[in-house]
């Protein structure tokens, strides 16, 4: 925050201080694993970006002689679904920052080691506008290319102009954006695909045969994914030129799991020495609503297609007070950042309002996604590999 002479008006608001205060130690305040664990990942005990880590400027008009109440005049609702990306050897999250307007905006937040101090950067992203503008973004998945770009991908909606009278219908499609430095944007075209939308969209690191890859999610309409759904890949051969061309599913919906109803990826995945690793997210409805989790699954390093390993179930589900906000019961994931020394920090959100980090590392998620049993899709199958390792438990007492 810039307070210099120059930069400061007549009179404050007199609550000024006070807000200082409080923004300041809410985005100073450190972060520690919480004490249970799994094993496979350590979730952190509070949030790392949340609507009150926005900058106050961005919310505050602070001339006391327009704002003689020191009102809050641009609410920020939510911090949600950060993109992450490794930068100058800190971590930056480029965040789904929604106004008290409905309307996302991305916002890159930056840390020192992270899991604590995010402050968000001077001003919002400005992304540019080309064609039909866009009502609003959301969701931006960050690829670093082989290419030499760093490409944002997100959703795009815009209202359905096939349906002038329901003023829900909305288009959803992935917008396409590059950068060198984070700041500034250019646009590209919007994906040329033969769905009729497109959410989930996220671009794989190294050419293909001398083509982009993009994993998609085509969905018949804007909530439901229809006969459409599942997580698809095709290809492209000129990223100015953005068309998709055989696209197929590579990890179906299933019926019973907890990707029964939808699924769609979250970060660009991860080259490990085994394969690609993913993670997912998958819906299936229930009686209180949609429940989203988070999965993980490994595709094969000469056969981007090919799924080698699936967990059965989820690798994290919404614990007690993720479940709460604005969309209930989500656990939304579209940033994970490598460290050279394997760790990897999850960046996920909770129930469309906060981001929060999780810790594991490469080796553990690797030893998690080929050794946790698969999905045998009977409760019958998943008894029996209880009983296997019980037996093979007992064996180690004698
Ligand atoms: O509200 C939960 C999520 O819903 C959508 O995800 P999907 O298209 O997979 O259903 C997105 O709007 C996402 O931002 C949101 O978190």
């Amino acid at each position: 925050m810039d307070f210099t002479e120059k930069n400061k008006p007549a009179t404050r608001i007199q609550n000024f201080d006070r807000l200082v205060k409080t923004h300041r130690e809410l985005i100073e305040r450190p972060n520690f694993p919480q004490k249970d664990s799994n094993g496979i990942f350590e979730r952190y005990e509070h949030p790392v970006v949340t609507a009150a880590h926005t900058p106050l400027e961005w919310r505050y008009d602070f001339d006391a002689e327009t704002n003689p109440y020191g009102l809050e005049r641009i609410g920020i609702n939510a911090a949600f679904n950060p993109g992450a990306i490794k930068w100058n050897d800190n971590y930056v999250l480029a965040v789904r920052v929604e106004g008290n307007d409905r309307k996302s905006f991305f916002a890159m937040a930056e840390s020192p080691n992270g899991v604590d101090n995010f402050k968000f950067w001077e001003k919002p992203v400005v992304m540019p506008q080309i064609g039909e503008p866009d009502t609003n973004v959301y969701d931006m998945r960050l690829t670093r290319h082989e290419d030499g770009w760093i490409y944002g991908i997100f959703c795009t909606e815009r209202k359905d102009k096939k349906n002038p009278n329901d003023t829900t219908a909305a288009v959803a499609n992935a917008g396409i954006a590059r950068t060198k430095d984070l700041v500034n944007w250019e646009r590209l075209p919007d994906l040329i695909s033969s769905s009729g939308q497109q959410r989930n969209v996220v671009m794989h690191p190294d050419f293909i045969n001398g083509k982009y890859a993009l994993y998609t999610r085509p969905q018949d309409g804007f909530i439901e994914v229809g006969s459409g759904g599942g997580i698809g890949l095709g290809y492209i051969k000129d990223i100015t030129n953005p068309d998709l061309e055989d696209e197929r599913i590579i990890n179906q919906k299933a019926y019973h799991t907890i990707y029964e109803m939808k699924n769609g990826l979250g970060p660009a995945p991860i080259k490990t020495e085994d394969g690609w690793l993913h993670l997912a997210h998958g819906v299936r409805n229930t009686a209180g609503g949609l429940r989203y989790t988070l999965y993980m699954f490994m595709t094969d390093l000469d056969d981007i297609s090919k799924v080698i390993y699936q967990p059965a179930g989820y690798f994290m589900a919404p614990n007690y007070k993720e479940t709460v906000g604005d969309v209930p019961n989500v656990l939304f994931a579209n940033g994970w950042i490598k460290d050279d020394d394997g760790k990897i920090f999850i960046y996920y959100a909770s129930s469309d309002t906060r981001s929060h980090v999780a810790v594991s590392s490469i080796d553990k998620l690797i030893d998690y996604v080929k050794n946790t049993p698969q999905d045998d899709f009977t409760s019958a199958s998943s008894v029996e590999k209880i009983l296997c390792q019980i037996d093979k438990n007992k064996k180690l007492e004698k």
